[in-house]
C-alpha cells in the first residue's frame, strides 16, 4: 500500500496509506528538547509544563495560575513582560557540536527540537513569526542572535544522526490567530511551516497544538501532501498524529503517547515522549527526587520497545545553553547500556509477548493530570515483596530471540514456556562463551555464570540472546 513519492493527493483517504518509513520504527530511540524563551524563568510547582509559563501567567482558573502569577510579580515584577524574557534567553555556552556528541553518545538515532513552541518564538529566523507579531520574533534577531535550528541541524547531522522539528500549530497570543484563524493559517502558518521545512529539511515533523481547531481548520490534507510529495527529504520523513481536533491515532503518521508510557498501546507504530522530571521545559523548581533514575529510563525503553514502540526522552537545556549535567548523566548511563546491550533494542520487533511477569497482572499507578505510570523500578527490584514484578522482556530480529533481564540472578535464569531448538546458541550479550542451558517441559533453564557486579558486561539489566 506504499504510494510512489508524489502521487499523494490532499486528502486523508490518500495520505494514510503512506507507511512510516522503516528507518524510524527501528531508530527506537530519540531526544527531544524543548527550548526556549520559557527557560528563563523555568518554573512551575504546582502545575508540570514549565513551558506553559505564559498561559499559566496569563489564564486565571488554570491550576498554576495563582502560583505563576505570584513568583512573576514578586520576582520579575508585574510589569515585565513575557516578551522581557526574551533578552535573558541567552544561550552563550550553547555549543551545538557537544550537544550532538552527546546524543551520539547516548545512543539516540534522532533528534526533535522545538523550532517553535505555542508562545510562537521561532529558534530560526522566521520571517512570518516577526511579521505577524509584528516585532521580531526570532532567535536570530533577538536574545540568542543565533540561527540555533540551524545550528544544532548541522551538528546533529555531521553526529549521523537524523534531525527533526517538532513544530506548534496554534500559537497562544499571535494577534492574527486570536483575531482570525483562518487569515492565521493563510498567511503566517502555511508559509512558515513550507519555510522551516524546506529549509532544514527535518526527516521528522512532531506536529502539535492542534487541539483547538479541526483538521479542514489547519489545511492538514494540504500541508501533509505538500510534505510527502514536495519537501526535501519527502522519502524518509516522518510525521505523527497530531494534525486536527479529535483527530489523533485516525490521521497522519505515528501515534504520540505523552507521559502515558504508552500503557494499553497496541497500534503500530507508536511513541511515548516524556521529560526526565515531570516537564518538557526546563523546570528550575525540580528536585532530584524529581528525575527518575537511568535505572528507569532504561527499563523504559525496553518495556516500550518490548511493546513496538519509540522512546523520546526529552530535555529541558537552559536558557544560558546548557544540558544539565543531571540530564546528561542519564543519557550517558543509557548509551553505556545500549552500547553492550544494544542489539537487543535497534532493528527488532515485539516478540508474542512482551514480558514475562512473576506473578498478577501489572500494576498501573495514577498521577496527576497527565500522567499514568507504573512504577517499573519497584516492580521489579522488590521481588519477594508481593507485587507483579517484570522478570524478562523480549524482542526478536529475524530469528534471534532477545530475552532482557532487569535483574541478574546468578545460578539459573528460567523463561518460562519456551521451548527451543536442540541446537540453538545463548549467549550474554557483552560476553563471548556461549551459556549452558536445558530444556525442560514447561520452560528454558539458563545457567548464569556467577559474577560479581563489577565484572557483568552492564549494569541495570542483561541480554540473553537465543540465535
Ligand atoms: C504537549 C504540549 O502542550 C507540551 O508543552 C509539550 O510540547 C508536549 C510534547 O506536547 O501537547
Amino acid at each position: 500500500t506504499r504510494l510512489g513519492l508524489g502521487s499523494y493527493e490532499p486528502e486523508w483517504e490518500s495520505l494514510d496509506k503512506r507507511e512510516v518509513p522503516d528507518w524510524w520504527t527501528d531508530a527506537k530511540f530519540g531526544i527531544f528538547i524543548h527550548w526556549g524563551p520559557y527557560s528563563v524563568p523555568a518554573f512551575t510547582k504546582v502545575g508540570q509544563y514549565a513551558e506553559w509559563y505564559w498561559k499559566d501567567l496569563k489564564s486565571p482558573g488554570r491550576k498554576a495560575h495563582e502560583e505563576v502569577l505570584g513568583f512573576h510579580n514578586d520576582f520579575y515584577g508585574a510589569s515585565f513582560t513575557y516578551h522581557d524574557f526574551v533578552p535573558k534567553f541567552t544561550t552563550e555556552l550553547f555549543d551545538p557540536d557537544e550537544w550532538a556528541q552527546l546524543f551520539s553518545d547516548s545512543g539516540a538515532k534522532y533528534v526533535v527540537l522545538t523550532s517553535k513552541h505555542h508562545d510562537g518564538y521561532c529558534l530560526w529566523p522566521s520571517d512570518e513569526a516577526d511579521r505577524s507579531w509584528g516585532r521580531p520574533w526570532n532567535s536570530l534577531a533577538t536574545g540568542p542572535r543565533r540561527d540555533l535550528l540551524g545550528e544544532l541541524t548541522a551538528s546533529v547531522r555531521e553526529a549521523e544522526l537524523r534531525m527533526g522539528i517538532y513544530y506548534s500549530l496554534y500559537e497562544w497570543y499571535n494577534p492574527l490567530y486570536v483575531s482570525d484563524v483562518d487569515l492565521y493559517v493563510e498567511k503566517h502558518m502555511i508559509p512558515q511551516f513550507k519555510d522551516v521545512v524546506s529549509r532544514y529539511a527535518p526527516s521528522v515533523i512532531f506536529s502539535d497544538g492542534e487541539w483547538e481547531h479541526s483538521d479542514k481548520t489547519w489545511r492538514s490534507e494540504e500541508l501533509l501532501a505538500w510534505v510527502y510529495n514536495e519537501s526535501p527529504r519527502n522519502e524518509e520523513i516522518v510525521v505523527n498524529d497530531r494534525w486536527g481536533k479529535g483527530s489523533r491515532h485516525t490521521h497522519g503518521g505515528y501515534h504520540t503517547t505523552e507521559y502515558t508510557s504508552g500503557v494499553g498501546e497496541t497500534s503500530d507504530p507508536w511513541e511515548e515522549s516524556r521529560g526526565m522530571g515531570y516537564s518538557y521545559g526546563f523546570n528550575r523548581a525540580e528536585a532530584i527526587g524529581d528525575y527518575k533514575t537511568s535505572r528507569e529510563f532504561i527499563y523504559m525503553l525496553v518495556d516500550i520497545v518490548s511493546r513496538g514502540g519509540n522512546f523520546l526522552l526529552n530535555i529541558g537545556p537552559t536558557a544560558d545553553g546548557r544540558i544539565p549535567v543531571i540530564m546528561q548523566q542519564r543519557l550517558m548511563d543509557i548509551g553505556e547500556w545500549l552500547d553492550v546491550n544494544g542489539e537487543a533494542i535497534y532493528d527488532t520487533k515485539p516478540w508474542l509477548v512482551s514480558c514475562q511477569w512473576s506473578e498478577g497482572e501489572r500494576p498501573i499507578e495514577k498521577r496527576g493530570e497527565y500522567m499514568v505510570e507504573y512504577d517499573i523500578l519497584k516492580l521489579t527490584v522488590e521481588p519477594d515483596d508481593g507485587v507483579a514484578y517484570k522478570e524478562i522482556w523480549f524482542t526478536q530480529k529475524d530469528d534471534v530471540l532477545y530475552c532482557i533481564m532487569p535483574r541478574y540472578s546468578d545460578g539459573k535464569m528460567f523463561v518460562e514456556d519456551l521451548t527451543v531448538e536442540p541446537d540453538c546458541q545463548i549467549t550474554l550479550l557483552g560476553m563471548k562463551e556461549p551459556l549452558e542451558w536445558t530444556q525442560a517441559d514447561h520452560g528454558l533453564e539458563v545457567d548464569l555464570p556467577v559474577m560479581n557486579p563489577n565484572s557483568k558486561p552492564s549494569k541495570y539489566a542483561w541480554t540473553l540472546k537465543i540465535d
